[in-house]
């Protein structure tokens, strides 16, 4: 078997990228000291989180130079995500920090007075002037997640030799991709852009994406993949999450429930846990049918310790070698203490499920607390919550706040201390405000913080993500809570994910026509059967909404 060779200098997940490197049939040998990239024939510079925390790794293990002296000998030489921002000289996340200077320019950060960053999600990368470099179509979509970027101006990069590939995303156009001779590099993680991606990533490896850069007039296969109806429309796609809901049943076996407001047990008298099928073959299901991301919830993390929860690694390990979409894994991330009185941090948690193939981890009860302490030193941090040493390591965009709220009436807006929301389906007694109230420990503790002073607190303590859940609509199937997600959605500027109460496509449709989400996530309607992924998607392309078209 033909072998790759990927730097694993920094705490990141490389499981992902290992598993799409050996579903292309090569093996991958990691590099863990400067000297064996000497060794490397084709190596590969995957890159998360932080650009200063990446390149300060990389030189002070000494990697610099030996990278570099790779490219210049012209050996084939990929950079994904912060490895294509290594490239460049510099970037405004860390000044003081230089890159590897083989690209002129400094990186910026998106423009977030009107937009969420992170820009999380499925994109284009485009290249007008040559429209199948490294086999990147104008058809495809591609998964990004990075809040600084290279600004593109036309012709710079190009006057100095580098094909490059472009998305854009609200008014700001970016380098997606750049390649010349022996070097690519991509903005987005090919890893995890399904079929797009690996047919990058098999470009690199073959070496034809290489050989193809000095090809200059289209064939007839160019020229009908970028017939006006196959080219995808610009820009950032709506996303749409399949979430598995997953626990032991009665007989100890990991299934996938859904629950009706966070209650699982059948309404029989048995009042079993639903099951609805097992983890993994329910994932690559969801996957083929174009679903934009799988996240995986272990709602019973709260009593189980979670370092012995070896079925939840083992689904991930599994899903991770069939399912090239970003995955997420939630429950039980916080310091705890194993069974055999060891102490184990959030952040190793984290760390196993990240090794394991997970790419982003949610956090609920956690965060809930870690907020309140928060506004009890009265807004001070001290880098010691879960999200701050997760996000610290893995950068922002890996950490998922789950947020699970549940309404409480109010008369009037100043009856409570609380930030309200005016609404339109007024509480038991005809009250016509209420608030959203945290919980912890799946709904089952409702604590005096509101949504708006969590998703605050928690973006300040650099979450990359909010996963709002809705405890009354949750398993209703009676459309998502839009008054929640708007007043979420008003309180900052990261993504936010609308979840709980999808029913049916139309309620996709409605969620992203009336609220700014940046993706929304349906469980029973999937798990029953009710509609597909694909069904979803159809429904938001044929009322004119951007989608990713799953790539067979
Ligand atoms: O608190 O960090 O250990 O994490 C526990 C995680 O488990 C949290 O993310 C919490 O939301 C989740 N959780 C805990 N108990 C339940 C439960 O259902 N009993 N599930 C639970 C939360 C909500 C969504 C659901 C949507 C969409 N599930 O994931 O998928 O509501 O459903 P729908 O489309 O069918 O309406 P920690």
């Amino acid at each position: 078997m033909p072998t790759v060779h990927l730097l694993d200098y920094v705490a990141g997940n490389v499981r992902s990228l290992a598993n799409a490197i050996e579903k292309l049939g090569y093996e991958v040998e990691l590099i863990r000291s400067p000297e064996e990239v000497a060794n490397a024939d084709k190596l590969i510079l995957p890159g998360v989180g932080h650009f200063g925390h990446c390149m300060s790794q990389l030189s002070a293990a000494g990697y610099a130079p030996y990278i570099q002296a790779h490219i210049a000998a012209g050996k084939p030489f990929m950079g994904i995500c912060v490895g294509l921002q290594a490239l460049f000289s510099g970037s405004a996340e860390d000044p003081a920090c230089p890159g590897l200077a083989v690209v002129p320019g400094s990186l910026d950060r998106f423009d977030d007075a009107a937009k969420s960053v992170p820009h999380i999600g499925w994109n284009n990368a485009s290249c007008p002037t040559n429209p199948t470099l490294y086999d990147l179509r104008p058809d495809s979509k591609y998964y990004y997640v990075h809040s600084y970027k290279y600004p593109y101006k036309p012709g710079e990069l190009e006057s100095l030799g580098w094909a490059v590939a472009t998305g854009s995303y609200g008014g700001e156009t970016f380098v997606g991709a750049l390649a010349k001779g022996n070097v690519v590099a991509t903005q987005f993680h090919p890893e995890k852009s399904g079929v797009a991606g690996l047919r990058v990533i098999r470009a690199f490896l073959t070496g034809t994406g290489a050989a193809a850069l000095s090809f200059q007039p289209p064939t007839e296969a160019h020229i009908s993949n970028t017939s006006s109806s196959l080219v995808a429309p610009e820009g950032l796609t709506r996303r749409v999450i399949a979430c598995l809901d997953v626990r032991a049943n009665d007989a100890g076996d990991l299934v996938v429930t859904k629950g009706d407001q966070y209650d699982v047990r059948e309404k029989t008298d048995t009042r079993g846990v639903r099951n609805l099928g097992k983890p993994v073959a329910m994932a690559a299901k969801y996957y083929e049918q174009g679903a934009d991301e799988i996240a995986f919830l272990n709602i019973t993390s709260f009593r189980d310790c979670p370092v012995a929860d070896l079925p939840m690694l083992e689904i991930l390990r599994q899903t991770s070698r069939t399912v090239f979409v970003p995955l997420t894994v939630g429950g039980g991330i916080r310091d705890t203490v194993d069974a055999d009185g060891t102490e184990v941090s959030a952040l190793e948690i984290a760390t196993l499920y990240f090794k394991s193939g997970a790419d982003k981890v949610s956090i609920g009860s956690d965060a809930v607390l870690a907020a309140e302490e928060y506004y009890a030193s009265g807004g001070q941090l001290f880098g010691n919550t879960a999200i701050e040493q997760i996000s610290r390591a893995y950068g922002n965009q890996a950490v998922v706040v789950s947020v699970d709220p549940k309404r409480v009436y109010v008369p009037k807006r100043d009856a409570t201390r609380h930030a309200t929301v005016k609404t339109s389906y007024p509480g038991p007694k005809g009250e016509e405000y209420c608030w959203y109230a945290c919980t912890i420990k799946g709904g089952r503790e409702t604590r005096d913080l509101d949504v708006v002073e969590l998703t605050r607190a928690v973006e300040a303590m650099g979450a990359g993500e909010i996963l709002l859940n809705c405890i009354d609509k949750d398993g209703t199937n009676s459309g998502f809570d839009l008054e929640l997600i708007a007043q979420v959605k008003g309180a900052v500027r990261i993504p936010v994910i609308a979840s709980s109460g999808a029913g049916n496509p139309g309620h996709f449709e409605e969620v992203f026509e009336k609220t700014t989400t940046d993706a929304a996530l349906g469980a029973g309607m999937f798990h029953r059967g009710e509609y597909t992924v694909q069904q979803v998607k159809d429904y938001l392309g044929e009322r004119g909404l951007v989608v990713r078209k799953f790539e067979g």
